[in-house]
């Protein structure tokens, strides 16, 4: 029967070409909900906002556990395929066991591990150097991950190669070992500002299993023409929570200028708070 991971699989391996999967980083039910009215495909549950969201930084701080309680919330709340970023997933294939099992339990359709030495730190914080693991240590987990979770569970093999400024060829290398090693589909992070490496990583990519990206550092490229460079799941990993800060930031310094909150045109209704805990909700506000 069909399941949110049986979905997330058959979009993934639609023929190159047709509309790549959209998910949307969601660190809470409030944030999927608004992704689910605005038809994205599937949700992500980023390491940096779940760090960011309880005040630890992007740096193996994190638990299992933590990446758990979200992902049961998500489940319990909407049937959307449910990615999870589990960074490096604690460095060691004992660590990866256990992330691959809870994970499993709280529903996650797929699993993202990514090539990053322990302690990792995100793509993206340029106070500390981002270093790369041993392949055979990665491969390992994979396997280990394969190993507990169902058939039907999906895993993504990540590199940083390109990221701690390998060659494209390593990177391709790495991502081609990590698919022997049991991955479904493969992520060659990039942070080239130009999007032209993530071009080139599409024109490179076999493409014997999917290839996805996350677009952060090239916002102008569209789903669209990733989609048509061949890319097949696109995540969104931070644009809603970025959103919601600056959204905060504008009603909060307009109610000091004010005194007051009350601007309609700015605040969701309290009916939209209270939808996500009781879907049938009516509130009079
Ligand atoms: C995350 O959202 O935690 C990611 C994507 O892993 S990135 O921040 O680009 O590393
Ligand atoms: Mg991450």
């Amino acid at each position: 029967s069909e399941t949110p991971a049986t979905r997330l699989r058959t979009a993934l391996n639609a023929p190159t070409g047709s509309p790549p999967v959209r998910a949307v980083g969601t660190s809470s039910v409030l944030a999927a909900s608004v992704a689910m009215e605005a038809g994205f495909d599937a949700l992500w549950v980023s390491g940096l906002e779940v760090s960011a969201s309880r005040g630890l930084p992007d740096a193996n701080v994190l638990g299992s556990r933590d990446l758990a309680d979200v992902v049961l919330a998500l489940t319990g709340f909407c049937d959307l395929p449910v990615v999870v970023d589990v960074d490096n997933a604690g460095g060691s294939t004992l660590t990866a066991r256990r992330y691959a099992n809870e994970l499993a339990r709280a529903g996650a359709a797929a699993l993202c591990l990514e090539d990053s030495a322990y302690p990792k730190c995100n793509s993206f914080s340029g106070h500390r150097e981002q270093r790369i693991a041993d392949l055979e240590l990665v491969c390992a987990q994979l396997m280990e991950m394969r190993s507990v979770v169902g058939p039907e569970t999906m895993i993504i093999g990540r590199t940083e190669s390109l990221i701690v400024q390998l060659d494209l060829s390593v990177a391709l290398d790495r991502a081609a070992r990590m698919v022997d090693a049991g991955a479904d589909a493969v992520l060659i992070h990039s942070k080239d500002p130009a999007g032209r490496e993530a071009l080139q990583v599409a024109a490179r990519w076999d493409h014997r299993v999917p290839l996805v990206t996350v677009p952060t550092a090239f916002p102008h490229m569209s789903w669209h023409m990733l989609g048509d460079a061949g890319y097949r799941l696109c995540i969104y990993a931070n644009q809603l929570s970025r959103a919601a800060i600056s959204g905060m930031r504008r009603v909060a310094e307009r109610f000091v200028e004010t005194g007051v909150f009350d601007d309609g045109e700015r605040l969701a209704s309290v009916q939209d708070v209270l939808r996500c805990g009781e879907p049938e909700a009516t509130a009079s506000l």
